[in-house]
């Protein structure tokens, strides 16, 4: 096991984030305080999300003809999919998948709710649990079988030009929301040879977790009228045709989750941006005989007014050490603590530590202007934490100029590497072959270079790195 994996493993189990001891391999439990990282991750992107889409609720099982109709897509699934086959001691006539994902258990009913040009475009998401039967080694949230937390949206179009559209603004949702996370990424056009099953190009996002290997954190992809066509989704145009519609969808899932506590976190624990911690503050009294009772009443009122004012605060009053506390809250990621003694009480002050720096400070204490001074510091902490990651991100991006090069870099430093390149598909697969990882993506147009392997004019800078 790797450092970072050993780490990984660690801290879930130590901060109760997932269980990972239910008897299936690669499905887990959520424990109550990774449950609440989940849901306040969950509530920014349902607030993006439902500016503009629907939230539906689909079963999770397919008939097996359904699944089968698209070739290309069952075909990038077959190996992967769970099987309902009895019901009870009765065998199905027909039978059923667990959704990998769900095209083929929306499409058949989009053909039914689509009718005239006047509905389009519909944009549809939901949240729901799929299912993978993954042969690569599993790890928890980053490669699981049962994905707890599969975001996916699916939009339908008159043209392909509104499809095209809705793919820029789907990376756009998907940019804010891991900004508002600080987890870096970088967005590539995969290559033919890795695109969705069933989709004309996939858009992906990478980040880059500690031991220097990519996630793919999210995927848009379009879908043009490959699942139009199989499934008869048709529109009535102004003049009356019938046309196919054209399509996307963009999915995410739990290594979102994975990235936020991979990411941010050290050797002290986890470290968790504001927008998703479960407590933002921390409120630890430091007593002494004389003074106690002051001190305690001080801090419940003042607990009171944050959690009036929507700080998510917890007053820590549990008979402990003070230094047990500090632990388990550093451990456990609290953006910011408060230590609150007699003396502080007296001279207005309290001692503020923040997480992200593991500074401490001497604040004012002003009754009117209090909410805005801890608001101001978690929203610094944002910031600062997010500034980190992607300096760290943007430092392990390294240009090569050829293979052996880009090997170099990879046994050296790992993280990414970018090159000129053709475009070519069997000049890719001879890349990768070389440099035994996986070429992440067309990153931006560039003709004026060579390709790093072939020597011809390239069309692009892409990017390869070793990926989960
Ligand atoms: N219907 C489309 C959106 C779809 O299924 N796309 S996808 O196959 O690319 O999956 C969406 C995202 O789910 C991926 O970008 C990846 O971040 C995540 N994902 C895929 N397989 C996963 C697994 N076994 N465990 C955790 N996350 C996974
Ligand atoms: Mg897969
Ligand atoms: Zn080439």
């Amino acid at each position: 096991m790797s450092e970072f994996s050993e780490w990984f493993h660690n801290i879930l189990e130590e901060a109760e984030i997932i269980d990972t001891r239910y008897p299936i391999k690669g499905m887990h439990v959520w424990q109550p305080q990774g449950f609440k990282i989940r849901k306040y991750a969950l509530n920014l992107l349902r607030k993006l999300l439902d500016d503009d889409h629907e939230e539906v609720l689909f079963p999770l099982l397919i008939p097996e003809d359904e699944l089968a109709k698209e070739a290309i897509h069952v075909k990038g699934f077959e190996e992967e999919v769970y099987w309902i086959t009895h019901g009870g001691l009765t065998p199905l006539n027909k039978k059923l998948a667990l959704r990998p994902t769900s095209e083929t258990a929306m499409y058949p009913m989009l053909k039914l709710w689509v009718r005239s040009h006047s509905d389009l475009p519909m944009k549809f998401y939901q949240i729901v649990n799929t299912f993978r039967y993954e042969t690569k080694h599993t790890r928890p949230l980053i490669r699981v079988r049962e994905i707890t937390t599969f975001k996916e949206a699916h939009t339908i179009h008159a043209d392909a030009e509104g499809a095209q559209k809705q793919v820029n603004n789907a990376i756009e949702i998907y940019e804010s929301f891991f900004d508002q996370l600080g987890i870096p990424y970088v967005v590539t056009r995969r290559p033919d040879w890795d695109k969705f099953p069933g989709a004309d190009y996939t858009m992906a996002f990478d980040t880059l977790l500690p031991d220097g290997k990519t996630l793919q954190i999210g995927t848009v992809h379009n879908l043009g009228q490959t699942f139009a066509r199989t499934f008869e989704i048709t529109y009535e145009t102004a003049e009356g045709e019938h046309e196919y519609v054209y399509q996307t969808c963009y999915g995410l899932s739990d290594r979102v989750i994975a990235s936020i506590i991979g990411i941010h976190g050290d050797s002290s624990g986890l470290n968790l941006p504001p927008s998703v911690a479960p407590y933002q503050v921390v409120i630890v009294p430091v007593l002494f005989k004389k003074g106690a009772k002051e001190v305690l009443d001080f801090c419940s009122k003042l607990n009171d007014k944050l959690q009036k004012n929507g700080i998510r605060v917890h007053f820590d009053d549990r008979d402990i050490r003070a230094g047990k506390k500090y632990y388990e809250w550093e451990m456990r990621g609290v953006p910011l603590r408060l230590e609150i003694g007699p003396r502080d009480i007296e001279n207005k002050k309290m001692v503020a530590l923040r997480r992200d720096t593991m500074v401490k400070e001497t604040l004012d204490y002003h009754e009117e202007t209090l909410i805005d001074d801890l608001n101001e510091i978690l929203t610094n902490i944002s910031q600062n934490l997010k500034n980190k990651a992607w300096q760290e991100f943007n430092e392990n991006i390294r240009p090569a100029n050829s293979l052996e090069e880009a090997k170099d870099i990879l046994m050296k430093n790992k993280g990414i590497i970018s090159f000129g390149w053709c475009g070519d598909e069997s000049c890719g697969k001879e890349i990768e072959e070389f440099v035994q990882v996986d070429i992440l993506g067309l990153h931006e147009e560039s003709t004026d270079g060579k390709c790093i392997h072939c020597g011809a004019p390239s069309k692009t800078i892409a990017l390869l790195a070793k990926t989960y």
